[in-house]
């Protein structure tokens, strides 16, 4: 996909900014060309080790709140496990909110530490 450079003048020969005739500058075409290509802020969500959750649980969070496939899902538990960190998935900052809420609210309700924290990506 090529991103539009908001900056590149993009002209229809209509004269509409007053240049008359060829190679006029639309401004407005341009404005809306930006709004279509402007993507949201993502944000990391990471899952923290700790020494008490079991595994199988975190590759239960991983395939329901992140929708991982198995494989994928032990081997980011396995990573975490390993490097103390690691990231679980990148979302749009209310997708992401919502999952850091949904993981809290499961390890809550399992008395289990699992924490997990967003940061821009
Ligand atoms: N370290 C935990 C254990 O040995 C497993 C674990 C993995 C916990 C990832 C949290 O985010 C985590 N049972």
């Amino acid at each position: 996909m090529r991103r539009i450079d908001p900056r590149a003048a993009i002209e229809d020969g209509s004269g509409a900014n007053g240049k008359g005739g060829q190679g006029g500058i639309v401004t407005e075409r341009r404005a809306k060309e930006q709004t279509k290509t402007r993507r949201p802020p993502l944000y990391k969500v990471i899952l923290l080790n700790d020494d008490y959750t079991p595994m199988e649980f975190v590759v239960d969070v991983l395939k329901v709140v992140f929708h991982k496939p198995h494989a994928e899902a032990t081997r980011i538990m396995l990573y975490v496990h390993q490097n103390g960190m690691g990231v679980a998935g990148v979302y749009p900052y209310e997708i992401a909110e919502t999952r850091v809420r949904t993981v809290e609210e499961l390890a809550r309700q399992h008395e289990y530490p699992l924490k997990c924290v967003m940061e821009k990506a």
